[in-house]
C-alpha cells in the first residue's frame, strides 16, 4: 500500500504551532494544598487496588511547587506554546464556582502566576478546563458526569475560569476526551471514579456533550467581544480501517469511529445530533436524545476541532473479544508495528494521516480547523528508576513519522492542521498506569524528593522543530525512506 510507505519532510506552513502538553493532576502533586478539594483521581489513586502498583498523584511531578523549573525547562528548549489544564478543585473545592463563598483565591492566584511567568516567557498558553479531575463533591453530590446537574456546574466553573484568566488566555479547551472519562470512568469502570454500566456510561457522555456546548455558549456570548479568544473541544481517536474492504468491517469501523468520535463530533460539527449508528444502537432508555433546541445549539459550538491520537487499529465485523462497549468488533494490530510502552499504543504513522484526512473531509477543517492537543509515545519502566533513560531515538523515529504523516495529509488531502501539540514535555502519573509508562520528552527522577528533570533526545529533537519550523529526518533511521509498514 503505497499510502503507507512514503513520507513528507520539509518546511511547515508559517505559523504552525508547536505545542507541549501536561494535565494538572498528572503533574502537579500538591493535592490538599492551599485549600484544594479532593476530586475524583484523588480518592481512586488513593484507594489500594486501582492504579498500578498503588501509584497516586499525591506529589506527582511537585509542578505544584515547581513551577519555575517547568517554565525554564520550556525556555531553555525554545517553547512557544503550551498546553495544561486548570485543577477544577483548586478554584473551587467542591466545585461550586457560581459564587466567591465557593472559590479558593489561593488556587485562583497559582495560576495566574503560573500564565504570568508563561507570558514572561513568551509562551503562549492553550488551557483545557477538564482534564478528568472532577471536584469529589460533585460525584458525592450527584454521581459526577452521571447527573444533569454537572452542565450547570461546568458552566460555573467555565465563568469564572473565563473572567479570571480570559485576558491572558486565548486558547480554552473544555473537555479532554471525554470518550475515556465516560467509557472508562463510569462505562468499564478502569478509570476514576470507577463505576460500571452502560447507563452510567451514556448518561455521562450526553452530560459531556451539553457541558461543552454551555460552556462555548457562556463564552460566546459573555466574553468572546471583549476576549477575542477560541474555544473548542479535545477529542480523542484511534484511527479504524476496515480489516479487509468487505461491507461488514468497513461498517464495523465506520460504527467504531462514529462511536469513539462522531458522538461528540457529529453534533457539534456536523449535524447537532449523534451519527446514525449511535441513534440505532441506543435506545433512549440508555442515550437521552437532544431536544430541537439541544441541536441547534450544540451545531458549530466550537472554533477548532481539537483532536488526540496516538494510535490504529484493524477492525472486523463480529466481537470475538467479549466485552467491548456497545459495538460488535474486533481490533487486530499488525505485528510489524511498533508497540510503544503502553500496550494499547502501536506506532502507525499513516493511520495518523487517514484519521486526519477523514476529519478534514466529514468535518470541513477549513470551516475547523484541527488543532492536534496531544500526540506521544512512551517507554515501560519502573516509576522508581534513578536512572534517566536519555537516548530515545526510537521516541524520534516515532515524532518524525507522524508529524511526516501529518505533513502529508496537510499537502495531500488538504486537512489544515494549525498546532501540533506533544504529549509530553515530561514524564508525569499515566493514570491506571502510574509511574510505569514514561510519555514525556523530559525525563522526571520520581526517586529524587526535588523530582530532578534531565532533556531526553527527542526534547532536543522537538526543539529544533520548534526553532526551524521544519521536519528532518532522523539519521541513521530509514524514517525518511519507508515510514512504517
Ligand atoms: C491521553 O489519552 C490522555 O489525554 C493523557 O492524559 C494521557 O496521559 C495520554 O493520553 C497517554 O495515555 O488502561 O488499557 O484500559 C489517550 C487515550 C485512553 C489511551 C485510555 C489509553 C487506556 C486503555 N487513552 N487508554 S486501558
Amino acid at each position: 500500500d503505497a499510502d503507507r510507505d512514503s513520507f513528507s519532510a520539509g518546511k511547515f506552513p508559517d505559523g504552525f504551532k508547536w505545542s507541549f502538553a501536561t494535565a494538572a493532576y498528572q503533574i502537579e502533586g500538591s493535592w490538599n494544598q492551599d485549600g484544594k478539594g479532593k476530586n475524583i483521581w484523588d480518592t481512586f489513586s488513593q484507594t489500594p487496588g486501582n492504579v498500578w502498583q498503588n501509584d497516586n498523584g499525591n506529589d506527582a511531578c511537585k509542578s505544584y511547587e515547581n513551577m519555575k523549573r517547568d517554565v525554564d525547562n520550556m525556555k531553555e528548549l525554545g517553547v512557544k506554546d503550551n498546553r495544561f489544564s486548570l485543577s477544577w478543585a483548586r478554584l473551587c473545592p467542591t466545585g461550586k464556582c457560581a459564587t466567591t463563598a465557593g472559590q479558593e483565591r489561593k488556587g485562583i492566584d497559582h495560576y495566574h502566576t503560573f500564565l504570568d511567568m508563561l507570558n514572561e516567557a513568551g509562551i503562549e498558553p492553550f488551557v483545557t478546563l477538564y482534564h478528568w479531575d472532577l471536584p469529589q463533591a460533585l460525584e458525592d453530590e450527584y454521581e459526577g458526569w452521571e447527573g444533569s446537574q454537572i452542565v450547570d456546574d461546568f458552566g460555573d466553573y467555565a465563568r469564572l475560569v473565563f473572567t479570571e484568566y480570559g485576558n491572558k488566555v486565548k486558547n480554552w479547551i473544555t473537555l479532554n476526551e471525554a470518550e475515556v472519562v465516560c467509557d472508562l470512568g463510569y462505562g468499564i469502570g478502569v478509570f476514576a471514579p470507577g463505576k460500571t454500566g452502560d447507563k452510567s456510561q451514556f448518561a455521562c457522555r450526553h452530560h459531556t456533550v451539553l457541558a461543552h456546548v454551555k460552556a462555548y455558549h457562556i463564552y460566546d456570548q459573555e466574553f468572546r467581544a471583549e476576549q477575542k479568544g477560541q474555544i473548542g473541544i479535545t477529542m480523542n481517536t484511534d484511527w479504524y480501517e476496515g480489516l479487509d474492504d468487505t461491507k461488514a468491517n468497513l461498517d464495523a469501523a465506520q460504527r467504531w469511529m462514529d462511536l469513539q468520535l462522531g458522538f461528540w463530533a457529529d453534533p457539534i460539527y456536523l449535524t447537532g445530533d449523534y451519527p446514525e449508528s449511535v441513534l440505532k444502537n441506543n435506545d433512549a432508555s440508555v442515550l437521552q436524545r437532544f431536544t430541537d433546541e439541544q441541536k441547534q445549539k450544540n451545531l458549530g459550538a466550537a472554533d477548532f476541532f481539537g483532536l488526540n491520537h496516538y494510535t490504529t487499529r484493524l477492525v472486523e465485523d463480529g466481537n470475538k473479544n467479549g466485552g467491548g462497549i456497545g459495538v460488535e468488533w474486533t481490533g487486530y494490530t499488525c505485528p510489524q508495528w511498533p508497540q510503544a510502552g503502553s500496550e494499547w499504543l502501536y506506532s502507525v504513522p499513516w493511520g495518523y494521516k487517514k484519521l486526519l484526512a477523514y476529519i478534514h473531509q466529514r468535518y470541513n477543517s477549513k470551516t475547523y480547523p484541527i488543532y492536534v492537543t496531544e500526540n506521544g509515545v512512551s517507554s515501560r519502566g519502573n516509576g522508581t528508576d534513578a536512572n534517566p533513560e536519555l537516548n530515545d531515538q526510537w521516541r524520534i523515529d516515532h515524532y518524525t513519522g507522524y508529524i511526516g504523516q501529518m505533513k502529508r495529509a496537510m499537502e495531500e488531502d488538504g486537512a489544515n492542521v494549525e498546532v501540533y501539540t506533544a504529549w509530553s514535555l515530561m514524564d508525569n502519573f499515566e493514570w491506571a498506569s502510574g509511574y510505569s509508562e514514561r510519555f514525556g520528552m523530559i525525563w522526571v527522577d520520581f526517586t529524587d524528593d526535588n523530582r530532578t528533570t534531565h532533556f531526553k533526545d527527542s526534547a532536543r529533537f522537538y526543539s529544533d522543530l520548534i526553532q526551524t519550523n521544519e521536519l528532518k529526518c532522523s539519521e541513521g533511521t530509514d524514517t525518511c525512506s519507508s515510514a512504517t509498514t
